[in-house]
Parts: C-alpha cells; structure tokens; sequence
C-alpha cells in the first residue's frame, strides 16, 4: 500500500502519520497519490508546528503567569537557515516523522531538502543571533528575536566563468509553512515631518508613516523544553492603495507611496563590514527598532501599572550598533507617549539596553550623516543631542579636556557632523560586550579606550558559542553516534562530557572509528563537489577548508597564494610523498566589494589551473563550491580535515566558523586572532596550527611602517608565485587581470599577507607532515571534539544571563 492508508501499528508513528495526511488534505490541498515533495515537506512542517505551538503556549503562559523576566533580542539579522530538521530534532520527532513518511511511501531525506534557507543575514553575527535564539530556548530563557522579515534574505551566489552574480533569494515564494501572520499586532512608525511645540511639550508630527505587521516564528528549545519567538516586522503602507490618488487617474503616483514604505522589509542590506550609506538602511533600522520597543512596552503594561519596573522585567540585547537608535527612541517613547521626566527615562533606558560589538574595523562603525537624521528622525536627533548634552557635562566635572570630550561625543565633528552609533549604543548601555578575551581587550585599548575610562568596568567579553544540536548532533549524525555509543545518550544533552573522549585519544581503535566517521562525510561531500562543480575529488585526500565571507582580512589571498606554491613544488618535484590535499573554498563577496570578487575569480583561475594538470596526478585538486549557506555549510563541517581561519591578527572579532569546524574534528591552522586563541587554550598547542604575526605584532609593525617589496624579495616562493599570477600564468586569456591586485601587494598590503606569507608556508608543511602520521593527526582530532565544548552557546547564554540580563534561566 504505497500511499498507506494503512495504519502504523506503533501508535505514535501512526499518529503522526494521520496528522501529516491531515494536513496534506486540508491545509496544503493536495491528495497523498499526487502529492509533490513540497507538498509533504508543507504538511510535515505543519503538523510538527501543531506539537511546537502546544509548548509554545504553555511556555508564554507560564513565564507570564510567574512575571519572569525576559530577553529582547534586538537583530538586525537571523541566519536561521532550515529549521524542519532542527524542530524535528529538538522535539524528538525525527525516527517518528521518517517512519509516518516512510508508511506514507515517501523518504524523509528527500523531504528535508525541500526547505529553503532562510538566509535573513549576512555571516557571523546573522548565525550567531540564531545559535542564541536556539540556546535561549533549550536552556530555558524566556526570549523574543525582534528582526525584520525580508521578502529577500542573502542574495544567491551564481558563478559564471569564474566571476560572482548575484541572483535574488525569494525563499518566500512557495509559502512559509512556520511562520503565524499576526494582522492584529501592528504598529505605526513615523518618517520624516516636524517637531512641533503644543502646550509646551514638543510634538512630532511625522510626515510619513509606515504600518509594522508581526509575523512569529516559534523557536523550539532541546527536547522541546521552551519555546520562544522570533517576531519578524513586515512594512506596509499606511493607506496600501491611495484610493484618492488612484481614483483621480494617477495610479502610478498612488502605488509609488506604496512602494516606497513596502521597501522596507524588501531586502537583507548585503553589505559585510562595508559602510552602509544608504537612507534604506537607517530607515530599516528605526523600522525594526521602533516597533519592537512599542511591542515590548504594549505588553508590559498590559501586565503592569507603569513602566517604572520595565528593567526588571525586560533585557534588550543590540545585536551592533544596528539597532542603536533604539536608545533615542525608547527615550522618546517614554517622554513624549508616557509622560516621563528625563531623569526617569534615562534611569529606565540604561536599565534595559546592552550592547554587543562585533567588529572594530574602521569602515563598519556605523555613524550617520547629522543632516540626514534631522530630515528623516527629527525628534530621534533631538534627543540624542540631549543625551549628549548630559553626557559630556558628565565628562567635563570628571576632568576631561577638549580632547576627551571630542573622542567620546556621540557627534563626530571631524568628517561634516555625524551620529556615532557606537558610542550612542555605549553609552545607553548598563553593560557592553565584544565576542572573544582578544576582541574585547582591543575594544578596551583601541575604538572605545576613551569611552572605557569615562565608563568604567561597563565592557565584558562573552567570547561567542555555537549550538551543537545543529552543528554536531544534526550535521553530524554518524559522529554523534559514535560519540553516543562510546559516552552515552548523555553527551547529547551535556556537551561537558565530551572531556570523556580525552581518555580515548591514544585508543588506536577509537581513532579508527573516528576517522571512519570523517570517511562518511568527506564522501558525501565528495559527491556535492562532483554534482555542482563537476570535479572528481578523492576522499582520502586531506580536505583543506575555509569557507565563509569573502573579505580581505579573512586573507582568503594567503590561502590561494599558499595553494600555488605548493602548486609550483609539486611540479618542480614531482615524485616526492606530497600530502594530497582537496582545498576547498566557499563564500559570498558583498556586490560592490571589487576587490573580494577579484579573490574569487582568482581562486577559479587557479583551480582551473591546478585542477587540469595531470603531472599532479591527483594531489591537488581546489574547489569553490557556490552559494555559501547554512545547508551547505552542515556538509562541509563534518567534512573537514583542516580548518583556514588566517585572519589578519586583531581584524576577526571572533569566528564562530573556527568553533563548528574544531567540534567537527578538523585541525586549525591559524593566526592568533579571535576566538582561535580561547581554543588553543583548550585544545592544546600540540593540536592546532598557529602562525604568523600576533595582534601586537600587525599593530606596531603598522605604526612603524615596513615595505612589502622587501619582504617579497627576501622570499623566493613567494616571488616566484606573485610572478606567476601578476604576469598571466592563471589567467592566460587576460593576462593582465592580476596585475592591479598584485601591485596593491606590493605597495601597500593592508591585511600584511605578504609578511605572513613564508609562516603560514612552514605551518602548512607541518601540517602535511602531520597528515603522513595518521595515529598523531587522529589523536590531535579526537582531542579537538573532546575539549571543545566549552564553545556552546549555551554556555554563552548563560554568561549573558547571569553577567549581563539578570535573567535566571529554568
Ligand atoms: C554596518 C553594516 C554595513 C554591517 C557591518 C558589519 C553589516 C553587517 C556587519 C557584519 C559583522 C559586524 C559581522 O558579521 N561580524 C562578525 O560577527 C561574528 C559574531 O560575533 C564574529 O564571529 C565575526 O568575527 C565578526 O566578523
């Protein structure tokens, strides 16, 4: 009976199975006879959704019944990627589901891969606003995401010839199976218009106004235990179809409104550590921040008498300085909507907000013109001139002179007056916090020293975690079984016992089975690389990984740079014991960033190169997998046998890719730069790669100056391969492509990737070394997974819970 009207004689199977064909019929419309797989994947989504909304209700009746304290998690970005396998897994459904599918004739796998990413950021600070959402609920914080639902998440990367196309990602087309419209939760925000003075308050009168509309997401905890909401803001025009205008002949006219209030939530600003510079984004970031802070104060005081008590009640975490202007615009709403004095206002703000920082470089420290935010925020920037007011009176009785003052204004005065988001942020802030010990200690000495020494003590490090429900126990199935074969089902819930693998390290049996673990994933993602890029990789080769943005300082160069050395030895020696090796690149560059798409084209040259020539014999083979994403990245994690994370010393703020790839098993082979330094305190110096120039190192030889023409002169490697690439030999047909990124090295080589160059060579040649000692590489391996556990998110959350939002998890 293919289409099992059968039932299942294990009764929670078949119940189940009732509920999917339940939803089949009447929700999606279909019949189980011409069912699509997107058909099934709709009616599976929803009838796992009916058990999530169960929890969820209860969860929000009892965290308001006990007045609990909750988490505002204010992001402009959540990288959620596919959530069926993550609900099922997290409800315990999964064995369940694959046999009410399979008595239904239909193969779970298959259904799995019908979901699209939801791909509503960038990278880092995206994904880890997810893993956060993920932890909050499995470890019992009572949590809301507060983001913005746009129509297009991450653009999709298509590769032609070598060069990046960005397509639109519509992963809204066919529907959104999760998600609850919530029509009756609106909120208006206001654009633009005057400040007016009524009966001596001061009155906004916007000129423009847009309608928020939630739409909820439950986000499913460990074992289903809580679930909390990820509320997403749709935009609307106030009066969707000017029915005076249209009426009068101007339909155009009267859809344009429309259409400029609707862009909004249009599209994911794709920009990665580039300034932003567009009206779009401020007005997106007012957008999400005004109404979610007119969603959190409606339902506090649906609960309670006043506002006075909202800090014990509410933590609102900015995820950057994106959502900063929630700082001014709590103020206003508590002054001009509720009546508060000043004093009152401030004392409750500082109360609610912190702030995280996620990056130091120069070009992502958001600041807006002064201009621009009295035409669209007039009121916003009345308030932040008060607060600066305030603020610099503060400094000036504590001593500061003119140059303090200057340093920590919230108005830069030096490039025509601008609003430092960060230093708005800061200072609205009862607690801020960067990602890792080394990021946090360079926020404190660089960017924000001054505001450190009028604000003491208010910076903490929260070095940044993942979940391993989806990194390990869903990414990794046949690790987790091994892990939970040789630990028990325990491991699963306590990543702390993962220390147990320690004793099994010099087990040459256990270091077997691990690796035959890694053997299964490098296959299957052999067969992705043979499917997209047509390439042939053999599994036994060493799977050499970096992958995520493609950005100068991440030093995605340095690797390809190392690539064709290695490619030139080879060739020079061809029958010494080479260490064969896959490299394996994936990520998007942002649209405009010229440069990191040039590094892309770069990386296919190469491999055109490299991949076609036989007197390798196979060795070496590169592959650029295209489109970057959650779902790819679940298969090359549990792939990887040696982990790229070679930043530029003190530009990455942490990685969280480093972390996912050290869980996994995969060797690092780093600079001391982020979170690399926490794990090789925790995995041991034996057991990780670093090289090249510490942070302190990049900044004084900075400061002093030094020339890259040297340093390339006294490397005949690195001569020989800045030679070949500047002079046409990847690039034939165009021999002069090259050409300008080579002589940017050479004159100025911002990232110092010629300066590391001939370190990260020696390191790699270690690590081929390593690689023909297979006992030491697995040994080095297994102590990875085992000592890593200290990176879940989960731990993180509590850090915040316990240090920064005084929430008491449960
Ligand atoms: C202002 C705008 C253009 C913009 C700037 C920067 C938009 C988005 C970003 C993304 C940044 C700041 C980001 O993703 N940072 C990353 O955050 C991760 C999580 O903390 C870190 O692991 C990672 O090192 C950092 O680069």
């Amino acid at each position: 009976e293919a289409h099992g009207s059968a039932p299942h004689s294990d009764p929670a199977v078949e119940a189940l199975r009732q509920q999917i064909l339940d939803r089949l019929i009447y929700d999606v419309g279909g019949t189980p006879k011409r069912a699509s797989p997107r058909d099934w994947f709709v009616a599976l989504a929803l009838a796992v959704r009916d058990r999530v909304v169960d929890r969820w209700r209860a969860a929000n009746a009892e965290t308001q019944q006990r007045g609990d304290k909750s988490v505002c998690y204010m992001s402009l970005e959540f990288l959620v990627g596919r959530l069926l396998a993550d609900s099922l897994g997290n409800m315990g459904l999964r064995d369940t589901a694959r046999d009410a599918l399979a008595a239904l004739g239909v193969d779970l796998g298959e259904i799995l891969e019908e979901e699209p990413d939801a791909a509503l950021g960038n990278g880092g600070l995206g994904r880890l606003a997810a893993c956060f959402m993920e932890s909050m609920a499995s470890i019992g914080v009572p949590a809301y995401g507060y983001g913005i639902r746009y129509e297009n998440g991450l653009f999709r990367q298509v590769i032609t010839d070598g060069t990046q196309h960005e397509l639109p990602e519509d992963w809204l087309q066919l529907g959104n199976p999760w998600e609850f419209e919530r029509a009756n939760l609106v909120y208006h925000v206001g654009f633009g218009g005057h400040v007016v003075a009524e009966n001596g308050a001061l009155v906004w009168r916007p000129g423009e106004t847009v309608r928020a509309i939630a739409y909820d997401t439950p986000a499913v905890g460990w074992q289903g235990h809580r679930v909390n909401t990820l509320r997403l803001w749709s935009a609307r025009a106030s009066d969707p179809l000017r029915l005076d205008a249209f009426n009068h002949g101007d339909h155009l006219g009267a859809q344009a409104d429309r259409m400029k209030a609707e862009a909004i939530s249009r599209v994911l600003y794709p920009g990665d550590e580039t300034a932003a510079g567009q009206e779009l984004r401020l007005r997106q970031e007012y957008f999400f921040a005004s109404a979610s802070l007119q969603d959190i104060l409606r339902r506090h005081l649906s609960q309670y008498d006043g506002v006075a008590n909202l800090p014990e009640k509410v933590a609102v975490q900015l995820n950057d300085t994106h959502p900063a202007i929630a700082v001014s615009e709590l103020m206003r709403l508590l002054i001009d909507r509720h009546g508060l004095e000043w004093d009152e206002a401030w004392r409750i703000t500082r109360g609610c907000f912190s702030y995280t920082n996620h990056t130091l470089m120069p070009e992502a420290l958001e600041s807006w013109a002064v201009p621009l935010m009295e035409r669209l925020l007039p009121r916003n920037m009345q308030i932040i001139y008060l607060i600066n007011a305030a603020h610099l009176d503060a400094v000036r009785q504590m001593g500061g002179d003119d140059a303090l003052l200057r340093s920590v204004s919230l108005i830069d005065e030096g490039n025509g007056r601008r609003v430092r988001m960060g230093h708005l942020a800061f200072v609205g802030s009862h607690h801020v916090n960067g990602v890792s010990a080394l990021h946090t200690g360079l926020m404190r000495d660089t960017v924000f020293a001054d505001l450190n020494r009028v604000c003491p003590n208010r910076i903490v490090n929260k070095t940044n975690g993942i979940t391993f429900r989806r990194w390990l126990l869903r990414a990794n199935p046949a690790l987790t079984s091994l892990l939970v074969d040789t630990l028990g089902e325990g491991v699963q819930s306590d990543p702390e016992l993962l220390q147990g693998l320690v004793r099994f390290a010099d087990d040459a049996g256990f270091r077997d089975r691990f690796a035959a673990q890694r053997r299964t994933a490098k296959e299957r993602l052999s067969h992705v690389i043979a499917d997209r890029l047509g390439l042939a990789v053999n599994p036994a080769a060493m799977f050499d990984v970096q992958v995520k943005r493609i950005h100068e300082y991440k030093r995605q160069l340095l690797n390809i740079l190392q690539t064709v050395a290695l490619y030139n030895d080879m060739r020079a020696q061809p029958t010494r014991d080479w260490a064969p090796r896959v490299k394996i690149f994936a990520g998007k560059a942002a649209a405009s960033y010229h440069e990191a798409k040039l590094i892309i084209r770069l990386a296919h040259d190469v491999a055109r190169v490299v991949n076609n020539d036989p007197s390798l014999r196979g060795q070496l083979k590169v592959a650029f997998l295209p489109n970057y994403n959650v779902s790819l990245a679940e298969v090359i994690m549990p792939a990887a046998d040696l982990s790229e994370q070679i930043s530029t010393a003190g530009l990455e703020a942490s990685g969280t890719g480093n972390m996912k790839l050290a869980l996994n098993g995969a060797l690092t082979i780093g600079t001391l730069d982020g979170a690399n330094v926490e794990i090789r305190e925790r995995v041991g110096d034996e057991n990780i790669f670093i090289f090249g120039l510490t942070a302190a190192e990049v900044a004084s030889q900075k400061r002093d100056g030094w020339d890259p023409r040297a340093v390339v002169a006294a490397s005949p490697a690195l001569s020989q391969v800045l030679d070949a690439v500047a002079n046409g030999v990847f690039s034939p047909e165009e021999p002069g492509r090259y050409r300008g990124l080579v002589d940017r090295l050479l004159n100025h080589d911002n990232f110092l990737v010629t300066a590391d160059f001939d370190s990260y060579c020696r390191k790699q040649e270690e690590v081929s070394a390593r690689w023909h000692q297979p006992d030491r590489w697995w040994r080095s391996a297994v102590l990875n997974t085992a000592n890593v556990a200290w990176f879940s998110s989960d731990r993180t959350i509590r850090e915040y819970a316990e240090e920064i939002w005084n929430v008491a998890p449960r």
